[in-house]
């Protein structure tokens, strides 16, 4: 049973629990590497594979937060714990930018292929952490080990898991910001490239009224179990 909760965003119903949820649940969540790494990647000097446990070191915070996913279900007070984005950008990604580079965009891909697009200002919000543990635990694959975007200002679908790659991008990438493989299932979904919860920013065209009882529909079919949790 889904119950309204005044406290929760607009257009969103809160579930039970935490579902694991994507574009492509037949798959298994992708195997988790050995000694994985965060591939940076674009406006760089130099490509260069940082290895997680140097990335996830300094700076370490908790962050609770909702997840709201743009189908219209939000799953409540999760624990996350890792590095704010800002951080590992600060202290990691800018000292590696060549010379005059303006970053605006940056790209977030997972193992799975998935990935997400954040403007540069929206990746730098307080709120945006890189996270390898929930709820006291190392991250399953269900929810996005080794590695994953915790966005929680903007629709889930920002929130890119088992992240092993960063892309920084002086403007913005055309037709990256789903694997074909996904836009090929979500050939509906516009994804608005900001997301922002608050605004209801959930397609770039299609008014909310719209793609409210659509985007339900979808995420009903790809987890029958969701709306009856
Ligand atoms: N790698 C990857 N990240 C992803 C997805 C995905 O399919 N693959 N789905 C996104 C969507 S649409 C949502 S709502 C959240 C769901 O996160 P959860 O599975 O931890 O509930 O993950 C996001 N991140
Ligand atoms: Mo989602």
């Amino acid at each position: 049973m889904t119950e309204p909760q005044g406290s929760l965003p607009p257009g969103q119903r809160a579930v039970v629990g935490f579902p694991r949820f994507g574009v492509d649940l037949r798959r298994p969540p992708p195997a988790v590497p050995d000694d994985p790494v965060l591939a940076v990647r674009g406006a760089v000097r130099l490509p260069v594979d940082l290895p997680l446990h140097k990335v996830m070191t300094d700076g370490r915070q908790d962050l609770e937060a909702d997840l709201h996913c743009v189908a219209g279900w939000s799953a409540t007070g999760m624990v996350w714990q890792g590095v704010p984005f800002a951080t590992v950008y600060r202290t990691l990604l800018r000292p590696r930018l060549r010379p005059g580079s303006e970053v605006t965009h940056v790209l977030f891909r997972g193992l799975d292929g998935f990935c997400s697009v954040l403007l540069l200002e929206d990746a730098l919000q307080p709120d945006v952490l890189l996270a390898d543990r929930l709820d006291g635990r190392p991250l399953d694959g269900d929810h996005g080990a080794p590695l994953r975007l915790v966005s929680p200002h903007q629709y889930g679908y920002v929130s890119t898991k088992h992240v092993t790659r960063v892309e920084l991008h002086t403007q913005e990438p055309v037709g990256l910001r789903t694997s074909r493989r996904a836009r090929v299932r979500w050939w509906l979904l516009g994804l608005h490239p900001r997301a922002r919860v608050q605004l209801e920013e959930r397609h770039p065209q299609l008014p909310v009224r719209l793609v409210r009882p659509v985007f339900r529909l979808l995420a009903g079919r790809i987890r029958r179990d969701l709306w009856r949790s």
